[in-house]
C-alpha cells in the first residue's frame, strides 16, 4: 500500500483541508497520514466569517515526527500551513527524509475571505516551498501573488505565472484556473514543465457547492503520483476526479456547498444498506 501525508489545516466541516486530503487518498486507494498545522474555524452568526488558528511548530515537528517513524512516504502534500515557523518545520523534513515527490498547495486566502496570509508566510512559501516543489499548485489568485504578477486574467497571464514558478525553483506547475478565468466557457487549468504547456479544459458547472475544489484536485495529484502515475497523467485523472466531485457538489448548510469526495468511485454505493441485507 502507498503511504501519502498532507501537512495542512483542518477545515472542520470536511470540504477543504486535509478533510479534503484523507477523504480524497483513500478514494485512491493510499494510506493517508496527516499533520495538522492549523485550525480553521467558521463562524454562522458572522455570515459564516473564517478565523485561522495555527498549531505551534513544536507540535507540528511532533506530529511529522509520529508520522516518519522509521518508513518514507511514496509522496506528501502541503496545504494551509498557518506561519511561517511552520513552513520551515515542514521543509526541514522534506529534505532530511529525502521525499521526492512533494507536492505544494500554497494556500494563501480561502475562499469567502478576504483573509490572506501573512506576507512572513508568503515569504517562507517562496523560500523554502517552492524550491522543493514537485509539482506546486496555485489557484489564480495565488500564483499571482507569488509571481507578483497582479491579477491572471487569461492564458497567456497563466504561462506567464508558471515560467516564473518554475524559476523559482518548482520543477511542474499546475495553476489552476478553474472557474475564475474570465470570459472562458470551460474550467482550465495550466500545467508547465520546464519545457512545454498543457491546457486541462474541462466543463465549467454552474454551481456554488465547490467548496474544496483547490485540495481536492492537489491532493489528488499527489496520490496520483504516489500510486506511480507520471505528472501528465496524474493531473489529467485528478482533473476527472475533481470535476465529478464538483458535479456532485452538496449544500452543507445555509452557509456552504462541498464538492463530494467519493464522487468519482460512487463512494455511496459501496456499504451495504441496513435494509438491503
Ligand atoms: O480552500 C482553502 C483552504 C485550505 N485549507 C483549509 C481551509 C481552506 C478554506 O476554507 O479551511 C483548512
Amino acid at each position: 500500500m502507498k503511504k501519502v501525508v498532507t501537512i495542512a489545516g483542518s477545515d472542520s466541516t470536511g470540504g477543504a483541508g486535509i478533510q479534503a486530503d484523507l477523504k480524497t487518498f483513500e478514494e485512491y486507494g493510499v494510506f493517508g497520514f496527516s499533520s495538522l498545522t492549523s485550525i480553521v474555524t467558521m463562524d454562522p452568526s458572522a455570515g459564516w466569517q473564517h478565523e485561522v488558528t495555527p498549531i505551534p511548530a513544536k507540535l507540528l515537528e511532533k506530529q511529522l515526527c509520529s508520522v516518519f517513524a522509521g518508513a518514507p512516504m511514496d509522496a506528501m502534500k502541503t496545504g494551509m500551513m498557518g506561519n511561517e515557523q511552520n513552513i520551515a518545520v515542514a521543509s526541514s523534513f522534506i529534505q532530511e527524509e529525502k521525499i521526492k515527490n512533494v507536492v505544494i498547495d500554497p494556500v494563501i486566502a480561502c475562499k469567502g475571505t478576504a483573509q490572506i496570509l501573512q506576507p512572513k508566510s508568503v515569504a517562507g512559501i517562496k523560500r523554502y516551498l517552492l524550491p522543493q516543489a514537485f509539482i506546486v499548485t496555485p489557484n489564480l489568485i495565488e500564483a499571482g501573488i507569488l509571481t507578483e504578477l497582479g491579477d491572471l486574467t487569461t492564458v497567456s497571464d497563466m504561462k506567464k505565472a508558471a515560467r516564473i514558478l518554475y524559476s523559482l525553483g518548482a520543477r511542474n506547475v499546475v495553476i489552476k484556473g478553474g472557474r475564475r478565468l474570465p470570459e472562458s466557457e470551460e474550467a482550465i487549468d495550466l500545467l508547465y514543465d520546464g519545457r512545454n504547456d498543457y491546457l486541462l479544459k474541462g466543463e465549467l458547472f454552474e454551481t456554488d457547492n465547490n467548496h474544496g475544489a483547490g485540495c481536492t484536485f492537489s491532493a489528488a495529484i499527489t496520490a496520483g503520483v504516489a500510486k506511480g502515475y507520471n505528472v501528465y497523467q496524474a493531473v489529467n485523472i485528478a482533473k476527472e476526479f475533481v470535476a465529478s466531485a464538483i458535479k456532485h457538489g452538496v449544500t452543507i448548510n445555509p452557509y456552504v456547498g462541498h464538492v463530494w469526495h467519493g464522487a468519482y468511485t460512487h463512494a455511496e454505493e459501496r456499504m451495504v444498506q441496513i435494509d438491503e441485507k
